[in-house]
């Protein structure tokens, strides 16, 4: 409870211990889970996604250098779904955000997934509970896109900030639509290089938009907009459209259906976590030992387990 009331008043360091606590699932984790929830669920969750190398890492310290002009504290993740191929390009990723590493106002942590039990996104949500009871107001999810994460990031953010660049256009048509459905604001980034304004035509034909003649209007239309992470061209006009995504979130209960969405994953993962932990501590070698003699059977023992 110290440890709470630490975090509650801004300690980092506090923050960084309960973090690990939370994500390792260390002993007293599921006190102060309880704890964290309760003190959260204010803060702009923006999930920064797209393929490999885009700049999502320096757009994520634009956004931080943006956010922190307007006073706010902001709270990075960086999801790292394959640290044992990635490591040193992660390296990279924390030292493109560095520069605010010393900054009260930021608080910065990597995730990595090896060896968690119930996955990444668990941790994430425990995560961002913690970093809610800190007081960002700002949480900054960066995902590289593998597909699957990218579509788990949409049960996990209030907004999806998808980036591309200007060499990706021919890349865009044959992507997996999925892929890009879970964007609520989409940025072309390297708007320095050749290519940006056939890059966002490219973008919204591919998603669809401006053909909406005739059909009924949008709650929210994705924006596609060009930017550069490198020079800070186009970020002033990225965060306004981050800030009208949240107003319109708040306005129309997308949020609060989004909220819902989070949470109902959250429990899931929850459940998950618990009942396979818990029964997998039972599996016993006389278990094992009767199962080579085929005596019994994964089904039977599992639901045996189950049961338990
Ligand atoms: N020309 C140009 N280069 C950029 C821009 N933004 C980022 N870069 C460069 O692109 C490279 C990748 O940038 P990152 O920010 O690491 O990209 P990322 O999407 O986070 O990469 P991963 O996390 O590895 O997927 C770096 O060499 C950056 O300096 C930009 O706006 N223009
Ligand atoms: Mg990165």
């Amino acid at each position: 409870m110290e440890l709470v009331k630490r975090v509650r008043r801004g300690d980092h360091a506090a923050a960084s211990r309960s973090l690990s606590i939370v994500v390792n699932d260390e002993k007293d984790s599921e006190i102060l889970a309880k704890e964290f929830f309760k003190a959260s669920g204010s803060a702009q969750k923006v999930g920064v996604s797209g393929p490999p190398g885009v700049g999502k890492s320096t757009l994520t310290g634009r956004l931080i250098g943006r956010y922190r002009a307007d006073k706010l504290k902001v709270g990075v993740l960086m999801v790292d779904p394959s640290s044992s191929i990635s490591g040193g390009a992660f390296l990279g990723d924390r030292l493109r955000v560095m520069e605010h590493a010393t900054d009260k106002g930021v608080f910065i942590r990597s995730l990595a997934s090896r060896g968690m039990i119930g996955g990444l996104t668990y941790a994430i949500f425990g995560a961002i509970h913690v970093l809610e009871t800190l007081g960002c107001d700002k949480i900054l999810i960066e995902t590289v896109g593998t597909g699957q994460d990218e579509v788990e990031i949409a049960s996990v953010a209030d907004t999806v900030l998808y980036v591309t660049t200007p060499s990706m256009g021919d890349e865009i048509q044959a992507m997996k639509a999925g892929a890009m459905e879970i964007g609520d604001i989409f940025v072309v980034n390297k708007a320095d290089l050749a290519g940006k304004d056939k890059a966002i035509a490219d973008l919204k034909a591919a998603l669809g938009l401006g053909h909406s003649a005739g059909q009924a209007v949008k709650a929210w239309e994705p924006p596609v907009l060009a930017a550069s992470a490198k020079n800070g061209e186009g970020i002033p006009e990225l965060v306004r459209e981050l800030d009208g995504h949240w107003k319109h979130l708040k306005a129309s209960g997308e949020g609060r259906r989004r909220l819902k969405l989070q949470h109902a994953t959250e429990l899931q993962f929850w459940i998950q976590r618990r009942v396979i932990k818990s029964a997998l501590e039972r599996v016993t070698d006389k278990i094992l030992e009767d199962m080579v003699l085929r005596k019994t059977d994964p089904a039977s023992i599992g639901r045996k387990l189950l049961k338990a």
